[in-house]
Parts: structure tokens; sequence; C-alpha cells
């Protein structure tokens, strides 16, 4: 059973009960409806009022019964809100906290809603690459009116109920409940009070029009195609909610369900509702049950003022929790101090940051030269120089400093956690916290485990990540852990592209037109051509035999790192951040394929495309088989938070999947025979090679 039944006099209580969010899935459905019958054939019933158990009304469709036959099995959603409109008995939607989706679409169905305020109220639909798909692109303008209904159905953004009860002539809430508390109290009250009102209000018979139609839909459709680009779902909620003011409410419901049922099986909804899934699914250790007991995390330390510590400290004073700064000296803390205070102005002046929260995030925030002030903290997080050397005397030092029980992290990219561990007698409190810059801004956060870390350590810090609003990812120890191993197959791939053939502007315009912001030359150029310089130089003594083009390297001798030096393999204009192609570049790249003896050849954009995505998928499922990641969609959630994977492709792996990996297989073996690439590095991962040997995905 998912709802209860409750009789109160004559009122009968229906109470959606199936956690965390009252997902609608099939159980539900079947359930309200045989309720709602048990209502209205009980004699002694005069009124029905529907509500949800804990922390929603409801959030809707159940996602993760989408793709499956569940998901259309009767009564799917749109027969549920029939039957509330066909009920014999006024039907009275109690809503509080989160009413979404089909949760608001099955309120729409009923004959009256009485809402808490605070109550979260949206058709998030389009961010699933999908519109409403049981009445509400034809019902909510009914009662909302045809522009602010639209709004909210384009943007899929949640509006509090006490705001949409404000809105002049709305019928979405009979009555707005004083508290959640009393909500159920004044539900009976309204139940009563109409119980023999007739004829039953039906949202469906109401008017839908708009006075100049034709030329808002048209500024509409033109306000949506800027931020529709890559996704067809926004202009469909447009086309929706044109018929309701056009169509007989039963054609514009045709209209809705046909525009649903095509958008569901668009790529870009499948990766939509992938990410969606794959996002929550990160946070699940597969062996860390979710009931592990956190450690206590009340205050944090941050060991380096620069810009990473900088960034890391202001995502904890951001959540209200206290953090002690620590550096060496004292002008690089108040360095330090003034970005943060730089950072936070910024947005005060942008209007995104109050003057009072701003102070009160600086009241959190204190500094010392000291280790020996850190024996309070909770939980510190190391940002210093990345040399294990300078990590060593740091760690050394909490080792001797930190209370027991305190978790100590580092936010190392590229160095061993497990030595850094190794530097302490705790190994079991040291974990990877690796931040991306700028860290106070991107969401990625990749949680590297140790051999010995502890599992409760993994728990704490992952619903700490939750605290400070990142979206954390385990990887476990290796070179670059996920994202940066990825990339820097991506980076070798670009370089083999420029000696045989392709100019930097043609490899980015060919990825940038699959979808990344930025190709692999422009990026270099924004993040600095001297970081990728350095790893290579590394690379070249760890690996002699690992094959790189030899260009990047050419360039940085040039001095051209880059947005930073004004040149890198573009030229920029100061304070501009258009990258502007460089002759001397084009001649350089020319000349270095000249003196290798290779005759340049046309490469199309699909191999441009073809060769630096399946490098990432290749190295990424090498990364699957060691264990280093536990899911392809934690992968997924790597390249897309972090490295600007195409939203719309959902991530390489959904990618790859999409393409078949027995044509990302078929692929790899061209690009093997081709003897100017790295036929070793086309070796199909073991994983990549069986999966597509027996025609599975990854995902
Ligand atoms: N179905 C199933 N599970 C859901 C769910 C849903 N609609 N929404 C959330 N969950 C799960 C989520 O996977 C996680 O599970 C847990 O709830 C907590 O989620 C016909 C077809 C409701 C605002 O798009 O926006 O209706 O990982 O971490 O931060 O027109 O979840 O713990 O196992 O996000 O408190 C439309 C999507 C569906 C709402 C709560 N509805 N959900 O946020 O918790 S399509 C949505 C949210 C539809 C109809 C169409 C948020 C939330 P687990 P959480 P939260």
């Amino acid at each position: 059973m998912t709802t209860l039944y409750e009789v109160h006099g004559p009122v009968a209580l229906i109470t959606l009960s199936n956690p965390p969010v009252n997902g609608l899935g099939y159980q539900t459905r079947a359930s309200i409806t045989e309720n709602l019958q048990k209502a209205n054939d009980d004699q002694t019933i005069k009124a029905i009022v529907i509500t949800g158990a804990g922390k929603a009304f409801s959030g809707g469709a159940d996602i993760k019964e989408f793709g499956t036959p569940k998901a259309l099995q009767e009564p799917n959603l749109l027969s549920v809100i029939l039957a509330l409109e066909n009920s014999s008995k006024p039907v009275v939607a109690a809503i509080h906290s989160v009413c979404m989706g089909g949760g608001l679409e099955l309120a729409l169905g009923c004959h009256y809603r009485i809402a808490a305020p605070g109550c979260s109220v949206a058709l998030p639909e389009v961010k699933l690459g999908l519109l409403p798909g049981a009445g509400g692109t034809q019902r909510l303008p009914r009662v909302l009116g045809v522009e602010p209904a639209l709004n909210m159905i384009v943007s899929g953004e949640p509006v509090k109920s006490e705001l949409l009860a404000q809105i002049p002539g709305q019928k979405l809430f009979d009555r707005m409940a004083s508290s959640v508390e009393s909500l159920a109290d004044e539900a009976f009250a309204l139940a009563q009070a109409i119980s023999d009102t007739r004829p039953l209000p039906l949202v469906r018979s109401l008017p839908c029009k708009h006075p100049n139609g034709d030329a808002y839909f048209q500024f509409a459709r033109n306000m949506v195609k800027g931020m529709a680009k890559n996704f067809p779902a926004p202009l469909k909620c447009v086309d929706a909610v044109e018929a309701a003011t056009k169509q007989k409410f039963e054609e514009g419901m045709r209209q809705e369900r046909a525009f649903f049922v095509n958008l569901m099986w668009t790529p870009e909804s499948r990766a939509l509702r992938h990410i969606f899934q794959a996002e929550r699914a990160a946070s699940k250790i597969p062996d860390v049950p979710s009931d592990t007991p956190n450690r206590q995390i009340n205050s944090i330390a941050v060991i380096g003022a620069g810009t990473m510590g900088g960034g890391i400290a202001m995502n904890f004073l951001n959540a209200g929790i206290p953090v002690k700064l620590l550096e060496m000296k004292q002008e690089a803390l108040e360095r330090g101090i003034a970005t943060i205070r730089k950072n936070y102005e910024s947005q005060v002046k942008k209007g995104k940051l109050k003057q009072d929260k701003y102070e009160e995030r600086m009241g959190l925030l204190s500094t010392t030269l000291r280790y020996d002030d850190l024996t309070d903290a909770d939980l510190v997080i190391e940002a210093v120089f990345e040399e294990l050397g300078v990590k060593e005397k740091v760690f050394t030092e909490l080792d001797r400093v930190m209370k027991p029980g305190a978790i100590l992290a580092s936010n190392t990219s590229t160095l061993d956690l497990n030595k850094i561990a190794a530097f302490t007698q705790r190994p079991q409190d040291v974990v990877g916290l690796h931040f991306f810059s700028p860290a106070n801004i991107m969401k990625l956060l990749e949680v590297v485990r140790g051999e010995k870390t502890a599992k409760d350590v993994m728990a704490t810090v992952m619903t700490v990540a939750k605290k400070i609003r990142k979206t954390a990812v385990v990887s476990g120890v290796c070179d670059g852990f996920i994202g940066n191993r990825m990339i820097e197959q991506y980076g070798r791939q670009g370089g083999f592209l420029l000696d045989e053939g392709c100019t930097p502007a043609q490899v980015d315009k060919a990825i940038e037109n699959f979808g990344f912001a930025m190709g692999p030359f422009r990026m270099g150029d924004l993040a600095g051509n001297d970081i990728g310089w350095a790893i290579r130089k590394r690379r070249y003594q760890e690996k002699p035999d690992m094959k790189y083009s030899k260009t990047a390297d050419l360039l940085c001798e040039k001095g051209r790192f880059g947005q930073k030096t004004g040149a890198g393999w573009y030229d920029y204009v100061q304070g501009k951040r258009d990258a502007i192609p460089n002759q001397e570049v084009v001649a350089m790249i020319e000349a270095h394929r000249a003196s290798l003896g290779i005759t340049p050849r046309q490469i199309s954009d699909e191999e441009i495309v073809q060769r630096l995505v399946y490098a990432l998928v290749n190295e990424a499922a090498h990364i699957l088989e060691e264990g280093i990641a536990s899911k392809a969609s934690d992968i997924d959630v790597v390249y897309l938070m972090g490295y600007g994977f195409p939203v719309h492709r959902g991530g390489p792996m959904l990618y790859a999947d999409q393409v078949g990996l027995f044509n990302v297989v078929q692929a790899m073996k061209r690009f093997a025979r081709n003897p100017l690439d790295d036929a070793s590095f086309w070796k199909p991962a073991p994983l990549l090679a069986r999966l597509a040997a027996e025609g599975k995905t990854f995902n």
C-alpha cells in the first residue's frame, strides 16, 4: 500500500506515503484510485482530502520508473487525474513542502486546493528534457493565467506557494493555510464547508485565453530559442501552452500527450534523466552503508590561503561553518583574506549577496600562523604547493596537533594520497578532497579514497560535500584520479591531430560544434599551457615510452602560456577573451610537422570528435575496470560537472552507450592503424571490448 486511508467524521483522508518524496509510481497510483473508489462508495463520506506524508506532497511521477513498463501501467497518471475529476464527492488537495511535476498535475485534477506557505511548487519536467505530460500545460494556465504558467513550465523552477497565491485572479489555491501544522485541520474545514457545493468545480472547464496570443507566443518562442539551443523541450512547452489557448481542452490534452511521448524518446531527455539519477547515485558508495554514522563536523581548518585555499574556505563560510585559515606568513594570510573579501564584495555589488550575509560569513573566518591553534578543528583541508615534500611537512604537523578523530584531507590533484596518508600515524583519517578551480564556484568534488581511509570518514565527507553544495564523486588513488587522468588522453589526441594536419582552430571548432563550451586549445589557453607542460615534463621522466606530440612544448618554449601571457595557441586582446588565430603558431605547427616528415592530411570533424571523445571513453573504461570509479555514471558526473562535457549528451559514457560500444570499438581499431597515432592506446580496455562484444552498455 502506498497511500493511507483514514476517516475523520464525514471526510476521508487519503495520504500519499511513498518515501522519499511520494513519487507517483504504479503502486501509489493504483492505491489512490482504490481509496478514491472506497471513499465514493462509503455513504458516510461527504468529502475527500488528499495529502502527502513526510517531506513532500508529491515530487511528481516516479523518475525511477521511467523507461520501464510500470511507468505506463494503468492506472497511469492521466487515469488517476481523471478519476479525481470524476469523483462524485469533492476532492480537496492539501499541499505542503514540495508539489512538483505530476504531483502538481494531480492537485490540478482535484476540485479544491489548499496550500501551506513555503511550499515549492513547480513543473520541472523541462529539466528532464520533457514537458508536463499529465495535463500541466493545459490546466496550469487555466488557474494561474497563461504568462505565469508558461514561465513556470519553460523554466521548470519552483515558486513558493504564497507567491503564487498573490497572483491576481489566480485559482490555483482556493485557500492558503496559516502553516504546515494547521494544514490538515484547515483542509478538513474546507472539505466540510464545500461538501454540498455542486457542480464540482473542474479546472478543465475554466477559460484559457491570451489577449494578444499570436504576438505573445511569438515573443515567447524568441525568448526560449536562446536557452533551447540543444534542447527540443522548451519550444514544445510553448506549443503546448499555445494549444491550451487555441484548442478545446481534450484536443490540447491530445497535443500535450503527443509532445510528451515524443520528447521522452529524445536523446536529450535520456541524457537529462540520466544526469538526474547519476548525480544522486554518486553520493552512494557501494561498500559504505547509507546509515554509517558520521563524525561531527562543526569547524574546519584550511592550510594555505592561496587561490585554492581561499576558495575552499569560502565554501564552508557560505554554509555557515567556521573556518580557521593557516598560512606560514602574515602577508600571505592578508593576501588570502583580501582575495576572499574581493570575491564576496563582487557578489554584493552584483546583488547576489546581501551585505549582512557577507559580514556574517567573514565573521566565521579566523586566521592563524600556528598549527597549535588548529586542535579543535574537526576537519582540516590542506591546499598547499603541489609537491610531496611540502605535503609531508604539513601532514607531519597535522598529525602532531589535530585531535583524535579529526579528518585530515588533502586537496592534491596529482599526488599519491596513500603516500600522504603514510606521513601520519592515522591513515584511516586521511582522505582526498580534490576541489576544482575556482573552488568556491565549481560544483564538482573528487573525494579520493585512500587504501586505509575509514568508511565513516567517507560517509562523513560525502555528507559535508552535500552541505557545501558540491556534487561529490568517489575516486580511488591513481595519477590524475578520474577527470585529470581522462583529460590527459584527450589532450594527447589534440596534439597528434595537429601533427597530422589540423590547426588548433579546426580542432576546437569541431569539438565545440559537438557541444563542448571550449575545445582543448582554447581551454589550454584559459587554464595555462604551462600546467600541461609541467605534467608532460614529469611524464617524460616517468613514462619515457608514452608518445606525445612535441608541439605544445614548442609553444611553451616561446612563453605562449595562454591568456595569462596574452598569447598561447591563439592571441588575445587585453581584457577580452576572444581567441584570435595566430599565423606564427600555425607556421610553427607546419614546420614541426615538416621536420617529422609528415605530409598533412585533411581530417574530418567527425574523426576529430571521435578521437577526442573516444580517448575519454577508453581511459574511462580502464578507470572503471581498475575500480578507481565504482560506476560509469560517476565518470559522467565528473566529466559533465568538471570538464564541460555537453549536458545534452549526458556524459562520455552515456554518449558511448548511445553511439553503441561496438561502433566505438570499430572506430578505435581504425585509429590504431594510424602510424602517427598511439596504436597501443587505442587497444580497447578489456571491459570496453567485452561489453561491445556482448552488445552491452556501460550504464
Ligand atoms: N521520482 C522518484 N524519486 C525521486 C523523485 C521523483 N520524482 N524526486 C526525487 N526523488 C528521489 C531522489 O532520487 C533521491 O533518492 C531522493 O528522492 C531525494 O532527492 C507526468 C512525467 C523533489 C525537490 O522532476 O527536484 O512528473 O537518491 O536528493 O534535495 O508530468 O528531488 O535518496 O534514493 O533531490 O530534498 C517531475 C525531481 C518528474 C522532481 C527533493 N518531478 N526531484 O529535493 O532531495 S516528471 C521532478 C527534485 C513528471 C509528469 C512528469 C528533488 C526534490 P535517493 P533529492 P531534495
